[in-house]
């Protein structure tokens, strides 16, 4: 199995889990941003023909392509069912799972890819400056209503270490690098998962 990525892009998120659900794999650099002439870009035909967007993360098995993290993230767990990293519990604890990462994809992370999309990832006749106070609006609503959404268990969902904390603590990372205001509470829940062996493995690999 090989994981394309790039640092702390979102491809950390699948790395950090490929070390926690123990499997074996290889990570391949990825460049953004860079000529299509280099072999590592992510513009270069060979990787387009894996992934049309040019985007990371892509995970490829034998003839299996995923260029979704959160795709990916599912896939790791099915296969590593003993990680814990996909909970195993009944319909309804499964929805509440489901339902923290959908939260996490569709309104947490966007303010902060709306930052990114307006700095630097789109073409510059295309980025507008006053994006970056509407995405400060966005992250604060979505933070406040991710309050009502956790537990107050030391983990997202039910009593074990799951890709969701891996999605929280990732995002939550995200923010504190791009400058949103993120509550302490969130800082520390982005420090105690990154503390994690796993963690500091797949941070390890990418220094
Ligand atoms: N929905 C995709 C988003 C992937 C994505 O946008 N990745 C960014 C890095 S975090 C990227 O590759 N951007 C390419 C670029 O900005 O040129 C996922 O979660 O995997």
């Amino acid at each position: 199995m090989k994981l394309y990525g790039m640092q702390q892009s979102r491809s950390f998120r699948c790395l950090w889990a490929l070390e926690e659900a123990g499997l074996p794999y290889d990570y391949v650099p990825v460049k953004l941003r860079t000529e299509a002439t280099d072999p590592a870009s992510a513009q270069h035909p060979d990787y387009l023909a894996l992934n049309i967007q040019g985007k990371v993360p892509t995970l490829e098995e034998g003839d299996l392509l995923l260029t979704e993290s959160v795709a990916i993230l599912y896939y790791l767990g099915r296969l590593a069912p003993e990680s814990g990293l996909l909970p195993q519990g009944d319909p309804a604890q499964r929805a509440k799972f489901d339902e923290l990462v959908a939260f996490v994809l569709a309104e947490l992370e966007q303010p902060l890819w709306s930052k990114g999309k307006h700095v630097f990832a789109l073409p510059e006749e295309w980025r507008i400056p006053q994006m970056l106070e509407t995405a400060k609006f966005e992250f604060s609503k979505a933070v406040n209503a991710l309050d009502h959404l956790l537990s107050c268990s030391e983990y997202a969902v039910a009593d074990r270490f799951s890709f969701a904390d891996i999605l929280l603590a990732h995002t939550f990372n995200w923010a504190i690098r791009f400058e949103f205001d993120v509550p302490a509470h969130y800082v520390e829940l982005r420090d105690r998962h990154y503390d994690r062996p796993a963690a500091k493995r797949a941070m390890a690999i990418i220094s």
